[in-house]
């Protein structure tokens, strides 16, 4: 959340900071600004909403120099104006921040106390108020910089210039993530390897609680001591070309169709083509033994791991504690000693997710991450990362990470149960089958987008929804209503298919149609009675099956959609393509902004 970009160099530096800004414009959009030195002087041009306002602030505004600072803002602390948009600044300096200051009331009222005025109603306004102060007082903008990092409690990241110091720019991090790209006699900033990417492909990570000092020459790194450290340059291989809509309307519906990529290219990861077998990277535990596992995770990436759950505990025999990741560590629970902590997140940055997995580390569990971004905090922080190899996903709204971290858990869960015993050489040919199926079979759900869109044309017209689900097609549900909030604005929840008589059938109506997951199996003819139950009381279903299931269906449901015929073991992968393009077509329906629905962002890096 909040997308940083800085360069210093030769260049004119607002077309580049304002490109790194609209490939971070997925992590906020609720304003945008830049900030140059222009002859020395700080200029700043600021504009609340998406960024194409600030575009058309430069346009008649132009911002010169070839030092220069840019932020896309998730407001969390003042409302989302022009006013309370950064950069943030004064005469002497300007910054960009991300994430927050959780002293900043203390320290702006000893700062209002030194007659600094402040013209914000931000945390991150207190960072610029503080260098200023320093600088006031004759320090150089190291020494600003440093002694005004020194106070900050919370959470950061941070780019600041300061006025007739052309070619200087200093970043920190604390909690948020920032990484320095090298060019050819320039330098940049920028929150993610994603800004960077067309810039330069050679990028250095700043550790937890780094500070770095950059030049159009170099950069030089503190580690949180003040001491000077070395960071380790990376080639990254990720093309700026991975990051457009390839001739399709959003975002979404590019990642939508990716599906099958995704799934395949995963799946060549963790299967040996060879023995057809499952294999993992070396593990910081020993599968056959751990007591437990814990797995923790935020939004969708939690449906995920409540997938995961029933297939570790079903297939691998592993007791499982599964929580949100902001509420983990707060119940404090008693985890047996040994146990394995399993972390799911598409970009390694998600704050709650890091603190759990901080958490988990401290009280001595070994952490494997199910991640996407390789290079990120969580996966520095991780004994293990089973990579996604989803690729850049840009729309706020996870789809295809979403089905590429299914497909890590249902290899884990395979190498799982073989050390465990659980699983002898014929129940893994057989589930390594089912998987190696998914792609084509994924790539199917596509012929049925038509069917879904008359489904859509019922949901586009409700206020409330009811998802259902038994089994691992209960977290199915879970995730179709809440793509179906994040992207129409309909309200929609999700229920246990047995739950709905404790509750939620009193909703019942003919205006709250009810979508149901429900693949053919064994939890099929049960889930069947709960519709049923729903139809008696005048409910309108709208059902996801398979072909085996499509008949039973048909008879009571308006829209029944026959998804492919898959083993049950990957029933959730194909079902939650299905749950994901009905939201998708409800959104177009509603007409409502896909890519970036209002108040959302990628990748929360606030707790
Ligand atoms: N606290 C700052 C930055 C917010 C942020 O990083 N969001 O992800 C603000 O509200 O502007």
């Amino acid at each position: 959340m909040c997308g940083i970009c800085g360069v210093v160099g030769h260049r004119p530096a607002t077309p580049i900071v304002f490109e790194g800004l609209r490939r971070l414009e997925y992590r906020g959009y609720d304003s945008a600004g830049i900030a140059t030195l222009d002859e020395g002087r700080i200029e700043r041009r600021r504009a609340a909403g998406k960024l194409d306002n600030l575009a058309a602030v430069l346009e008649t505004q132009p911002l010169y120099g070839t030092t220069g600072i840019g932020h896309t803002r998730w407001a969390t602390h003042g409302a989302p104006t022009e006013n309370n948009a950064h950069p943030h600044g004064t005469s002497r300096v300007a910054i960009v921040h991300n994430g927050i200051i959780e002293n900043f009331e203390t320290l702006r009222t000893e700062l209002e106390a030194e007659g600094q005025v402040f013209e914000t109603e931000t945390d991150s306004e207190t960072i610029a108020q503080m260098v200023d102060y320093y600088l006031a007082a004759g320090q150089s903008p190291r020494e600003a910089a440093f002694a005004t990092l020194r106070r900050l409690e919370g959470a950061y990241a941070v780019a600041m210039i300061f006025a007739g110091h052309e070619g200087l720019m200093i970043g920190a991090r604390h909690g948020a993530p920032l990484a320095v790209g090298f060019g050819d006699g320039e330098m940049f900033l920028g929150s993610d390897s994603l800004a960077l990417a067309p810039l330069t492909r050679r990028i250095a990570y700043l550790d937890d609680g780094d500070c770095v000092v950059i030049t159009p020459e170099k950069a030089e790194f503190f580690d949180h001591t003040g001491e000077p450290v070395e960071r380790k340059i990376q080639v990254t291989a990720l093309i700026a070309g991975a990051v457009g809509k390839d001739g399709y309307r959003h975002y979404m519906e590019k990642e939508l169709h990716e599906h099958p990529l995704v799934i395949g290219q995963t799946l060549q990861r963790m299967v040996d083509p060879a023995t057809r077998k499952v294999v993992l990277p070396p593990l910081p535990c020993d599968l056959a033994t751990i007591p437990r596992g814990v797995i923790t995770a935020c939004g969708s990436a939690y449906y995920a791991g409540m997938i995961g759950r029933y297939w570790l505990e079903e297939i691998a025999r592993l007791p499982i504690d599964i929580d949100v990741a902001s509420e983990l560590r707060y119940r404090n629970p008693p985890l047996t000693p040994g146990s394995l902590g399993m972390l799911i997140s598409q970009s390694g940055e998600t704050a709650d997710t890091l603190a759990a997995l901080r958490a988990l580390k401290a009280i001595g569990l070994p952490v494997l991450s199910v991640l996407n971004a390789e290079h990120s905090t969580m996966a520095r922080e991780s004994d293990l990362v089973l990579g996604t190899v989803a690729g850049p996903e840009i729309s706020v709204a996870s789809t295809k990470a979403f089905t590429a971290q299914l497909t890590v858990l249902a290899c884990l869960t395979i190498a799982m149960g073989r050390a465990r015993g659980t699983l002898d050489e014929a129940g893994e040919d057989e589930l390594v089958t089912a998987l190696l199926d998914l792609p084509g079979k994924a790539a199917e759900v596509f012929s049925h987008q038509a069917d879904i869109r008359k489904m859509a044309g019922i949901v586009a017209e409700a206020r409330d929804v009811l998802y259902l689900g038994r089994g691992s097609a209960y977290p199915v549900a879970m995730e179709g209503a809440l793509k179906l909030k994040e992207i129409s604005y309909i309200h929609a929840e999700a229920y246990a298919a047995g739950e709905m008589k404790h509750g939620p059938i009193s909703l019942i109506d003919r205006t709250v149609p009810i979508v149901a997951t429900i693949p053919s199996g064994p939890l099929f003819e049960k889930t069947l009675s709960n519709l049923q139950e729903a139809k008696a009381r005048g409910g309108r279903l709208l059902a996801f099956t398979d072909e085996a299931g499509a008949e039973r269906l048909s008879a009571i449901a308006e829209h029944t959609i026959a998804l492919p015929e898959v083993h049950p073991f990957v029933t959730p992968v194909i079902q939650t393509i299905g749950v994901q393009i009905l939201a998708y077509e409800t959104a177009l329906l509603k007409g409502t902004d896909v890519d970036q629905p209002r108040n959302l962002a990628k990748s929360v890096t606030v707790e």
